[in-house]
């Protein structure tokens, strides 16, 4: 055997290694596709993220499940429809390169992409429209507090009620009690503005003392004094805060900010609730 055929066998061999290694998991393969869904910021997986595709992964012992908040049903994706959710027209593109000073927003690079549509079981509805608000603020600046759930979101002159100075709150009697799975909310959106100590609660009573649950607050430091909440801060844009609430059962809800990046002032141009009536 010459010390050319040495090196031919030699080469041969190598190459079927490198083939039998391409076939074999975990020794440089194709990666499996890593699932889009769990970059920072995004949501946790819920039953809003159905994949037809993909089994449910197995439980891991080592991570204790999420627990649901209380009331939370078990809904079978089959089950599942996005909201019906229409939104206003946009007043403004593209979304500030900056963080505003003194707030914690989440800057996405790119352009920003629309929300995608909200999966809640079928059947749910806007259930606040016409309902009855009211406020920290029983008289305010501009406009009534009926604005908030009159139907209109269009971020146009005399659409929205501007309440007083720093922290203020309205709240919307559902007048029955309701599984609710999505809040959105619009303050004023004219602009790229940002509002401060957003908090929403839920409650079984107007006076919020009895079985109150927070299903979202961005106030870190509790200026608000609603106590602490973890989320980032957001732009107020057309698309309105979409808050998950994952089916809580209440009647009423309070929502809370402190002013914005724009005033110390607080405007509401439309609240939504997508909900179905509880048993
Ligand atoms: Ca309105
Ligand atoms: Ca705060």
């Amino acid at each position: 055997m010459t010390h050319r055929d040495t090196l031919r066998i030699g080469m041969g061999l190598m190459g079927m290694l490198a083939v039998a290694a391409l076939m074999l998991p975990g020794c440089g393969g194709p990666e499996q596709p890593q699932d889009s869904n769990t970059a920072a910021g995004a949501p946790k997986p819920d039953a809003n993220q159905p994949d037809a595709n993909q089994p449910a992964p197995a439980p891991d012992a080592n991570q204790p499940a999420a627990k649901p908040p209380a009331g939370t049903p078990t809904v079978a994706t089959g089950d599942l429809a996005p909201i019906p959710l229409e939104l206003p027209k946009p007043r403004f593109s593209g979304t500030p390169k900056n963080i505003p000073p003194g707030t914690r927003v989440k800057i996405t690079k790119g352009p920003a992409k629309p929300r995608p549509p909200f999966m809640a079981p079928k059947g749910c509805k806007n259930v606040a429209l016409k309902k009855p608000v009211t406020s920290s603020d029983m008289e305010p600046v501009i406009g009534t507090l009926d604005l908030v759930t009159d139907g209109n979101k269009e971020a146009v002159e005399d659409a929205y009620v501007e309440l007083g100075p720093d922290v203020q709150w309205v709240q919307i009697d559902l007048e029955a009690k309701y599984k609710i799975y999505a809040i959105v909310v619009w303050h004023e959106h004219k602009d790229a503005r940002v509002y401060k100590d957003v908090v929403a609660k839920v409650a079984d009573d107007k006076d919020f003392i009895t079985n109150v649950r927070t299903v979202y607050s961005n106030d870190h430091d509790n200026s608000a004094g609603q106590g602490i909440g973890e989320s980032l801060e957001y732009f107020e844009t057309n698309e309105g805060w979409l808050i998950d609430c994952k089916g809580v059962t209440a009647q009423y809800l309070r929502l809370w900010s402190n002013g914005s990046t724009a005033d110390d002032l607080n405007r509401y141009t439309e609240v939504e609730v997508y909900a179905l009536p509880a048993e």
